[in-house]
């Protein structure tokens, strides 16, 4: 019987290049991506992908954001992935960070931290793409030398490919970073080869938000404020509105 596709899925922050990486994958351009400051992708999109001879389900995502700037608020868009996350029959092989590099931002690390170890219980293999490194004179060296900084924030990922995820303008017959293009998009093939577990894993909705659920109805216990502090301080909401986020969760 032939395999089933394995779902990939990118996540990161608005404009760190998922629909881009989409693109680059596919050959060709069937995700939208934009400039703007506010957010491009409304909601998720599956597109089928051929990676290594196999056929790949790759879900490019809505952007989170830093604050509540974005076109789509933060505690929506962390409702849509949890959605997509818990809602996938066939389970979920690989988890893709993506950010925008050269430099680290804070709120990265906390939508790792909020994704991989808090939505997915550290269950499902997460890789890390950071883009944006065309400049740099060789964008491997990037990991090596950021590395510890991300360990220190526990930010510890299956594989990371750095890339950019453009091939620039064009000028004369090749866009000027054709060739480290057509590089990331081998690493990009690679990472997903070498981490997509082959056993998908299937998010459980009750036992991923029982925490949530049981000391949300405890309403005033220690553990629930520990809790939706835990959840704001990831998400960047305020208190309250993690309250409401974390019942949205448990709700679902
Ligand atoms: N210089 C540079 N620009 C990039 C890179 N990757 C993407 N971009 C550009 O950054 C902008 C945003 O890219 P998108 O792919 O739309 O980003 P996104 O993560 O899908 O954004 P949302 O849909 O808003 O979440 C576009 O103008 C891309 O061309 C990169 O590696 N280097
Ligand atoms: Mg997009």
């Amino acid at each position: 019987m032939a395999q089933k596709p394995m779902n990939i899925i990118l996540f990161g922050e608005t404009g760190a290049g998922k629909s881009s990486i989409v693109n680059m994958l596919s050959g060709k351009t069937v995700a939208k991506t934009s400039n703007t400051a506010n957010g491009c992708t409304p909601r998720w999109s599956c597109y089928r992908i051929s990676i290594g001879g196999k056929a790949h389900y790759v879900y490019d995502t809505v952007g989170l954001n830093e604050g509540d700037g974005g076109t789509i608020p933060n505690d929506d868009a962390i409702v849509q992935l949890y959605q997509l996350l818990t809602g996938l029959e066939d389970g979920i092989s690989l988890i893709i960070f993506v950010m925008r590099g050269p430099r680290m931002k804070d709120a990265s690390c906390k939508n790792w931290t909020l994704f991989h170890d808090m939505l997915c219980q550290q269950r499902v293999n997460a890789s890390l793409i950071v883009t944006g490194l065309e400049q740099e004179d060789n964008m491997d060296d990037w990991w090596p030398e950021n590395k510890a900084t991300f360990h220190k924030h526990g930010v510890r990922p299956h594989g990371v490919a750095a890339i950019t995820a453009t091939p620039g303008k064009r000028r004369g017959g090749r866009c000027v970073f054709q060739d480290e293009f057509e590089a990331s998009k081998a690493k990009v093939e690679g990472l997903i080869n070498d981490y997509a577990m082959p056993e998908p894993y299937h998010i459980d909705k009750a036992e991923l938000f029982k925490e949530v659920t049981e000391t949300c109805c405890n309403g005033g216990n220690k553990n629930k404020a520990e809790v939706v502090r835990r959840l704001a301080n990831l998400s960047n909401l305020s208190y309250e509105k993690a309250e409401i986020l974390a019942i949205r969760l448990s709700d679902m």
